[in-house]
């Protein structure tokens, strides 16, 4: 018998970029067609679904789709709430999916699918899965394959040490198979006698991860009804070929506008560009000049003339020594720095601020009013505040 493990799809990100908006959907697509192809029983989604709590009208639509086509060919779709997902009031589309029969939300849930065990915890905003997982009531498992299903990094397998995560011993017992999402990796790890896994996202979401994974997919696994463990496992990875990225990184330490111009239109020239998406990264301390200097708008047409799929350019270009220092922090490690230092004494409102952020962050929904809109918002906000 087969599961596919499948984590954060991210149905609705690169929203604010046109010509990549298609492609985490596409990605989607092919996962839900090879697991049909490879005829599993069941869908495990540990978690972002969507990239947000609110997702347009066409996404919604479309995760309706291919959901429903899983349904048609006999697949149960079980899920939990992702980080992404979950608004911090507790809203999520997923419910609105579970009412039209489309998922099953195993959140806090034991579900019996012939035999195999699944029982999961949603992830939340703001870091609260910790507590929660002290709180868990799971009942008596028996026999059969057990699945936990959550959506956190965990402390002991996490590579990103900024990222908020649970350490191994607070997951709960007796489980053969961890399944989790949030961490965008792909890891696949024994613990003991049970397997962790991360199937790592559908579809990079965001720039870095573009530049990171040139792969990107999810695990098919196999197993025997009666007992299964560790032993009884077989795990396929299935990659996904969406929209493949070339990057161009240049140091732009001691170069002139001119050079470095010269340095990226030589790289479209020799290499293979087409149908990639292009990602320009340029750093440095300019010799001469400034980075509105170079011709992004040539590069940007060369690219297309030699039939790339998109262009993409991150500029940390500066011609003053003193930029230099916050040049070589990531944004995420600044807005860490700064959330830390905001809130030095007060531990318990050190989640808030990400959460918060996030919640401010939400941009309107299509023909959602203003007034509405600013109510969704207020009332949330009051809510999270504890106001
Ligand atoms: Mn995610």
């Amino acid at each position: 018998m087969k599961f596919a493990h499948i984590a954060d799809c991210h149905l609705g990100s690169w929203g604010s970029h046109p010509e990549l908006r298609d492609l985490p959907l596409k990605a989607f697509e092919q996962a839900v067609n090879a697991c049909i192809t490879e005829k599993v029983g069941f869908v495990l989604i540990a978690g972002d679904l969507f990239d947000t709590s609110m997702p347009g009208v066409d996404v919604l639509r479309f995760a309706a789709e291919q959901l429903r086509k899983c349904r048609d060919n006999g697949i149960a779709v079980y899920i939990i709430a992702g980080s992404h997902d979950y608004s911090p009031t507790g809203k999520t589309m997923i419910s609105v999916m579970e009412s039209a029969g489309l998922v099953v939300n195993v959140n806090q849930k034991l579900i019996n699918h012939n035999g195999a065990k699944i029982f999961g915890i949603e992830g939340l905003k703001g870091g609260l899965d910790k507590n929660s997982f002290n709180d868990l009531k799971i009942p008596e498992l028996g026999s059969g394959l057990k699945i936990f299903a959550f959506h956190s990094a965990v402390t002991e397998h996490c590579p990103i040490s900024l990222m908020d995560s649970i350490p191994l011993s607070v997951l709960p017992k007796g489980f053969d198979y961890y399944a989790t999402g949030h961490l965008h990796e792909h890891i696949n790890e024994n613990i003991g006698k049970a397997k962790l896994v991360f199937p790592g996202p559908l579809f990079q979401a965001n720039f870095d991860e573009l530049e990171k994974h040139e792969k990107t997919g999810f695990y098919i696994v196999s197993y025997e009804t009666a007992s299964a463990n560790n032993g009884f496992l077989t795990m396929k990875r299935i990659e996904l070929d969406v929209c493949k990225s070339f990057v161009i990184k240049i140091d732009g330490n001691g170069k002139s506008p001119v050079q470095i111009e010269e340095e990226i239109l030589s790289m479209i020239e020799n290499n293979d560009i087409k149908n990639k998406i292009v990602l320009i990264k340029c750093k440095g301390i300019l010799e001469s000049g400034k980075p509105s200097d170079i011709n992004f708008n040539l590069i940007s047409e060369r690219c297309k003339n030699s039939g790339c799929f998109a262009v993409k350019k991150s500029v940390n270009l500066t011609t003053e020594e003193i930029d230099l220092k916050t040049q070589e922090k990531s944004v995420k490690e600044i807005e860490s720095d700064l959330m830390k230092q905001a809130v030095a004494n007060q531990e318990d409102k050190k989640d808030m601020i990400p959460a918060l952020m996030d919640l401010l962050n939400q941009e309107k929904t299509e023909n959602e009013k203003n007034l509405i809109y600013e109510e969704r918002i207020k009332s949330a906000v009051i809510k999270m505040m504890g106001l």
